[in-house]
């Protein structure tokens, strides 16, 4: 059931790349949300996690459920999967973009965002539980 493959290579890598001061990963910081400002949670923009639970996570400013992130026009959303749990991320209302469909934990999906507006969406599995927006400016 459990595949291996380069996984503990990969990571490795990963770490190295992505250790810039953060060692503490994603869910390091103790207080849940990050104060909105501009130190947020670090990460870069336009990343999100999805999980380890019922939940989307913006990696820069921490914001979840919503999970919000302003990007600017011709920016790309990249969407990881953590955890265990199956999700997809799916678009609501009338500024609609392609969803992912439902993935397993490890997957990836990345959209590039070229026309200005405010996109919500939520989780093609959990429904509103987990829920996103992307503000392209
Ligand atoms: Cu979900």
């Amino acid at each position: 059931m459990h595949f291996r493959r380069a996984i503990t290579g990969c990571c490795m890598l990963a770490s190295v790349a992505s250790c810039s001061g953060a060692s503490t990963g994603p869910y390091g910081n103790t207080g849940g949300q990050q104060p909105s400002g501009s130190a947020g949670g670090g990460g870069p923009v336009g990343a999100v996690t999805l999980g380890p639970d019922i939940r989307f996570v913006s990696s820069h400013n921490g914001s979840q459920n919503p999970a919000v992130d302003t990007i600017p026009a011709g920016g790309t959303v990249t969407w990881t999967w953590t955890g265990s749990l199956r999700h997809g991320v799916q678009s609501l209302g009338s500024t609609s973009f392609s969803g992912s469909g439902i993935k397993n934990a490890g997957g990836a999906y990345s959209v590039t965002f070229t026309e200005p507006g405010t996109y919500q969406y939520d989780c093609a599995v959990h429904g509103t539980a987990m829920r996103g927006t992307i503000i392209v400016q």
